[in-house]
């Protein structure tokens, strides 16, 4: 059910607090108690490359992008161990939801959020060197251990990437839906309507989707296409915990 009085955020458990078992820690940090919202969806993902590359579009083709996605993946934290590679994918619902997290969480950078907001969950965080083949020091990589929306219409999209509408109970759900009359399917970054072998189902008929990926998929298939609108905005989602690749 859409509400318009609701504001809501997406916030990320990355698996550098995995690793450190930092979740109770960063739950307790946000409970109702502390921050007056509540959460409205929750999943644990294993987050492949089609969904870390949506995720962090905006950052593509900067020095620690490649670092960036291979942190969000696990592969940085759980290198030698695939099988504990996961990501904690949180809503959160309530007035101001999207600053009051950004000031649980504190600056992105650990060190600044060290000096300027001692005891925020990010002044827990690490920098790590990235260096080119030559050994030199290219930028550095940071391990935040939290990820949290920075504006309504990120969270907005974010949330709609992390989750479908029936991730999120009925009246939580804070964006227009609409039940797909269509097959839609997924095989090799294409979109069938037919039954294609080896294709995997993003949406069956009487599906509940958000309204916008339906915009999206009826416009891809007559072939529109448009920077925001690619097909993988809406597959990866459909993707979360079914392939290893994806
Ligand atoms: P925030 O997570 O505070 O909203 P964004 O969205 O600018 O910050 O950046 C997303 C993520 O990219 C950060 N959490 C951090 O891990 C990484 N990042 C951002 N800026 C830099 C940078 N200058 N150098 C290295 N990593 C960065």
């Amino acid at each position: 059910m859409w509400n318009e009085k609701f504001e809501q955020t997406l916030v990320l458990i990355k698996p550098d607090a995995l690793k450190n078992s930092l979740t109770g820690y960063v739950l307790s940090q946000l409970s109702e108690f502390h921050s007056g919202l509540r959460f409205a969806g929750a999943k644990i993902v294993y987050v492949g490359r089609m969904l870390a590359e949506e995720h962090y579009a905006e950052h593509k083709g900067k020095v620690f992008y490649p670092s960036l996605l291979e942190y969000i993946m696990g592969i940085l934290h759980y290198a030698e161990e695939p099988w504990k590679r996961r990501t904690i994918a949180l809503m959160y619902q309530g007035p101001g939801a999207v600053q009051k997290i950004r000031d649980i969480c504190g600056p992105t950078n650990p060190h600044v959020a060290r000096e300027n907001k001692p005891g925020c969950i990010r002044s827990l965080g690490t920098l790590v060197p990235l260096k080119d083949d030559g050994g030199n020091v290219v930028g550095e990589r940071m391990d935040n251990l939290i990820h949290a929306s920075a504006s309504d219409s990120d969270a907005e999209r974010e949330i709609k990437l992390w989750f479908k509408p029936t991730d999120i109970p009925p009246f939580m759900r804070p964006y227009p839906t609409e039940v797909s009359q269509e097959h839609y399917c997924f095989k090799d970054n294409r979109l069938f309507t037919d039954h294609e072998p080896g294709s995997i189902s993003l949406l069956a008929p009487g599906d509940i989707a958000w309204k916008s990926d339906m915009d999206i998929l009826r416009s891809l298939q007559k072939g529109g296409s448009s920077r925001e609108s690619t097909l993988e905005t809406v597959a990866a989602k459909y993707l979360i915990n079914v392939s290893e690749e994806a």
